[in-house]
C-alpha cells in the first residue's frame, strides 16, 4: 500500500509533515497488524489532517478506525469520504447520538480486535496526540511484555503545550492525583488518553463491561489492566493543545470523572469481601 493518497480530495494536499521524526522500525515490527481507533465529535478539520498523518507513517498494516457520534459538523461524512480514498485502510463506526468517549472507544476497539488487529492504539482526533511517536509506541510494546504502552505526560522528558495555562495545567495534575490516591494506580499520567494496546491484554478486560461513558475511561481502564498484573509501561510525549475546534469535557463528564475512581474503589472492595 502505498502511503500517498491516491484521490487526496479531502486528504490535505502537499506533503505530510510528522512530529516528532518517527523512528525506524525493523520488520516484523513495522509491519503488525495495528489498528489506531479514533473517536470523534466535531473534528471535521482536523480528522482530515490527522488521518493523512498516520497514513504516511511507514506502518503498512496500520488501519484506521473513527467512532463518530452523528457529528453537527459532518465529520461522519468526511470520514466516510476519508475511508472511499484511503481504500481498505479506514473504516467508520457511525452512532447516532453524542454517547460519550469511552462508549465510543468500546465500540472502536471492538470494531478492531473483530476485524483481527494484534495492537489497538487510541487517539484523539484533535492533534493533541503527535502522530510521530506511534511507531516508537509499537517499538516498546514489542521489545518489553507490556500490556499497554502509554503516551505519557507526566515522566521525565514528557511535556505539555506551552498553551495550556496555570489553571488547566493544576486541574491536569490534581486530577491525576486524586485518582492515584483513591485507585492505588502505579501510573505517572493514570488520565492519559495516547496509547498502544497488545490485543490479548486488550481482550482480556471485558470491553464489553466498562461502565465509565466519558473521560472517566481511561482511568477504568489502567485500573482494570493494573488489578490483572498487566504490565504498564510509560514513555514521555509531548502534548500539543487543541488548535481548532471545541473541548467536549463539560460538567456531566467531570462529574463522573470525580465520582468514577470512588466507585471502583467500592467495587473491587466489594469483591474481596464476598
Ligand atoms: N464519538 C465521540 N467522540 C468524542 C466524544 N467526546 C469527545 N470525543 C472525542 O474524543 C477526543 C477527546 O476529546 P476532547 O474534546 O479533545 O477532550 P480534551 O482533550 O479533554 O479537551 P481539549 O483539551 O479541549 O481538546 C476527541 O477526538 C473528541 O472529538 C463523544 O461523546 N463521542
Ligand atoms: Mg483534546
Amino acid at each position: 500500500m502505498s502511503s500517498r493518497p491516491t484521490h487526496p480530495e479531502h486528504l490535505p494536499s502537499g506533503p505530510v509533515r510528522i512530529t516528532p521524526e518517527p523512528v525506524a522500525l525493523p520488520e516484523p515490527w513495522r509491519s503488525s497488524r495495528l489498528t489506531v481507533v479514533v473517536p470523534t465529535y466535531d473534528e471535521a478539520e482536523n480528522l482530515p489532517i490527522l488521518v493523512s498523518r498516520l497514513a504516511a507513517l511507514d506502518l503498512p498494516e496500520l488501519r484506521i478506525v473513527v467512532v463518530d457520534d452523528n457529528s453537527p459538523d459532518g465529520t461522519g461524512e468526511i470520514a466516510d469520504k476519508l475511508a472511499v480514498e484511503l481504500a481498505g485502510r479506514l473504516s467508520v463506526v457511525h452512532r447516532t447520538t453524542k454517547d460519550g468517549l469511552g462508549r465510543a472507544y468500546v465500540a472502536g476497539m471492538s470494531r478492531a480486535l473483530d476485524d483481527g488487529a494484534d495492537y489497538v492504539v487510541q487517539m484523539d482526533a484533535d492533534l493533541s496526540h503527535p502522530v510521530g511517536y506511534l511507531p516508537q509506541l509499537l517499538g516498546t510494546l514489542h521489545s518489553t511484555n507490556a500490556g499497554v504502552v502509554i503516551g505519557s505526560r507526566y515522566v521525565p522528558g514528557g511535556s505539555l503545550s506551552e498553551a495550556w495555562g496555570l489553571r488547566r495545567r493544576l486541574l491536569s495534575g490534581w486530577a491525576n492525583a486524586y485518582v492515584k490516591t483513591v485507585l492505588s494506580i502505579p501510573v505517572r499520567d493514570v488520565t492519559a488518553g495516547f496509547k498502544i494496546w497488545r490485543a490479548s491484554a486488550l481482550s482480556a478486560l471485558d470491553l464489553p463491561s466498562i461502565e465509565s461513558t466519558g473521560y472517566a475511561f481511561q482511568v477504568e481502564m489502567h485500573y482494570r489492566a493494573y488489578r490483572r498484573g498487566q504490565k504498564i509501561v510509560e514513555i514521555p510525549i509531548h502534548f500539543e493543545d487543541r488548535v481548532v475546534g471545541q473541548s467536549k469535557l463539560d460538567g456531566a463528564v467531570a462529574l463522573e470523572a470525580a465520582l468514577r475512581p470512588l466507585r471502583l474503589r467500592r467495587s473491587e472492595n466489594g469483591r474481596h469481601q464476598r
